[in-house]
This record gives C-alpha cells, structure tokens and sequence, in this order.
C-alpha cells in the first residue's frame, strides 16, 4: 500500500514535469531538426544512427581527467539538490529500489567514436527529478563526478526518456574505468554530458558551465550538428 502510494506520487509528479517541457522539448534539436547531419538509418528519435564525423567502434575507449576514483558501495551517495522542494540523498540500496529500467542506445563521444547499441540497466533521469520536484524556477542541472568533474545540461535534454543513470553496461556492473558504480548517459548529446562516478545532481535556476564547457566545449553538444566546441 506505501510503496503503491509511493509510485502514484512519482508518477503524478512526472506527469506534472513531463507537460512543463514537453514543448521545449519537442524543439530540441535531435528531435525538431528537418536537416541533421550524419548517415546511416534513421534512429529512433528521428536522427541519422551515426552524426556527422562520427566513426562507429566496437571498442569502448575510456576518458578520463587522469584519476579514477574507487567508492565503495556502503561509501557511495548520491545528493540531488538545489532548486528543488524535497532535496535527497540516496545510499546504494535507495537507489537500487528506484524504478530500473532496461533500455539501449547510443554513445557519441566528442572525440569521433560512436558506440551503438548499448544495453543498459539504470533509472531514469526524470524519475529522480520527479521524486525531488523540481521548483517552476528551475532550468538546467550541474551534474558532479567523484573526481572532481561536472557537466551542464538543460532540463529539455535531462528528461528525455533515454537519460539514464546506469549502473549496468553491456549486461555488467558497470566497470570503474566507465564510470562505475553509477553514471548518466545522454544518448542524444555528446557524452561528455553525462557524469561518471556521479555524486551529486544540482538543480540551477539559470545555466552555468561545467568542466569542459568552461574549457570551450560546447554548451548544448548537438551531434548531429556538430556541435563540439564554442
Ligand atoms: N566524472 C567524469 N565524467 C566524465 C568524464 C570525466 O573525465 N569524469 N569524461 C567525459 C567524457 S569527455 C566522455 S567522452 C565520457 C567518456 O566515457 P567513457 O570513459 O566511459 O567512454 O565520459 C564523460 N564523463
Ligand atoms: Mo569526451
């Protein structure tokens, strides 16, 4: 009966989410584009399978800021917080009774190699937001690795269903080298977007940069734009 309560509520707050950026994110452009640029059949968000100067790998290349940090699961937190009403902090097991879903998609890195078809098993994005609600006046989120990293992304992207944290890649715990034990994928943004060895999600009322961005990568990191530096 509480957990049945529970989901309502989730469900009912990601309705409520769900209809504030519905437009803004019909517009995004791996969804709206008429011209974007790559090859291949088209995926299923509309977009050509590999964008433009991409080169399809089998491999799994690994990046990094030189360190990869070890957390222990009975370590491990993650904060979401800052222009929400119910700010949280959920602990490995928190996490894991988090509605999981299982879903595959692409992985664009703005160094030219995409991977394609990637099984993950992680939560979505948007049922975190949902569970923390998300004030009217928020826009975008700062999202912060263990190593000290952090990446922006605007809202419209973050909630689109395939913004995934995962702690499960190609059918394994995720590998510390990627990420592990959990991180965000973007699959229709660059993947620099999503943190590895996330810890912390802050909601901004405003935008502001992140890492890389601040060292001249792009803020919106459109693939099938090409949208890799500023
Ligand atoms: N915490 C953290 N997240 C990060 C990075 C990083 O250095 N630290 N690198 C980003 C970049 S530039 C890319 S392309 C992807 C690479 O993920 P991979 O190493 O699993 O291929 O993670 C992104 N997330
Ligand atoms: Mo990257």
């Amino acid at each position: 009966m509480e957990a049945n309560d529970k989901l309502d509520r989730i469900i009912e707050a990601r309705m409520k989410l769900k209809s504030r950026f519905d437009q803004k994110m019909a517009n995004t452009p791996s969804l709206a584009d008429d011209a974007p640029r790559g090859k291949g059949p088209t995926n299923r968000h509309g977009m050509p399978q590999v964008p433009v100067g991409q080169t399809v790998t089998a491999k799994w290349p690994v990046l990094d800021l030189g360190y990869q940090p070890h957390i222990p699961l009975d370590k491990w937190q993650l904060s979401v917080d800052g222009e929400v009403e119910a700010p949280i902090r959920l602990k490995w097991e928190d996490f894991m009774a988090l509605p999981q879903v299982e879903d595959t998609s692409d992985f664009h890195c703005v160094t030219t190699w995409s991977r394609l078809d990637v099984p993950w098993v992680g939560v979505r994005f948007m049922d975190l937001a949902a569970l923390v609600m998300p004030k009217a006046s928020a826009t975008h989120v700062m999202c912060y690795g263990f190593d000290g990293y952090s990446t922006n992304i605007s809202l419209e992207e973050a909630l689109k269903p395939d913004v995934l944290l995962v702690h499960t890649a190609d059918g394994q715990p995720l590998t510390r080298e990627h990420g592990g034990p959990l991180r965000m994928i973007t699959p229709q943004l660059y993947a620099w977007k999503g943190a590895k060895w996330i810890k912390r999600i802050e909601f901004l009322n405003g935008n502001r940069l992140g890492f890389w961005e601040e060292r001249g990568y792009s803020n919106t990191a459109y693939p099938w734009r090409n949208d890799r530096y500023s």
